[in-house]
């Protein structure tokens, strides 16, 4: 999947607020085509393991609590220079400095509940994709 593929997810805060619909809009409109997407909740140990490289991390548990502390949507998308696109379109990590117009400018609350998460390689977009979808759900 290398190159035109990446990972993303609604995170629980953006679920809660019920902006699910608004930012697959954005995504779909932005050009991105949906390969997987599942409605799903983490466990705590899985969003441990997700998180594992973020593990020495001052905010490693926080985030793993946030992470699991509700619904996610889980996507696959396709595009071309899809991983650099769509960090383009999420907007920095942190929304106060993200991009007006952004995913996170419009929906993001803080920077450790900022809405969607997108891979930041075709590594880690692989790695990603595979630890929540089996290959028989990408399409
Ligand atoms: P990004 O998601 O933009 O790639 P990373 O990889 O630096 O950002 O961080 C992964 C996740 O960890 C972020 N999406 C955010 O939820 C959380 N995070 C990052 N920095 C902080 C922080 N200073 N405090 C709390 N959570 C953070």
């Amino acid at each position: 999947m290398a190159g035109n593929k990446t990972f993303t997810m609604i995170k629980p805060d953006a679920v809660k607020a019920g902006h699910i619909g608004a930012i697959l809009n954005q995504i779909c409109g932005a050009g991105f085509r949906i390969v997987a997407m599942k409605y799903t909740k983490l466990s705590a140990q899985k969003a441990g393991e997700f998180y594992e490289v973020h593990k020495e991390r001052p905010f490693y548990g926080e985030l793993v609590e946030f992470m699991s502390s509700g619904p996610i949507v889980a996507a696959v998308l396709e595009k071309d220079n899809a991983i650099e696109d769509f960090r383009k379109l999420i907007g920095a990590t942190n929304p106060a400095e993200a991009e007006e117009g952004t995913i996170r400018a419009r929906f993001a609350k803080s920077i450790g509940e900022n809405a969607v998460h997108g891979a930041d390689s075709d590594d880690n977009a692989l790695r990603e994709a595979s630890f929540h979808f089996a290959g028989t759900e990408m399409f």
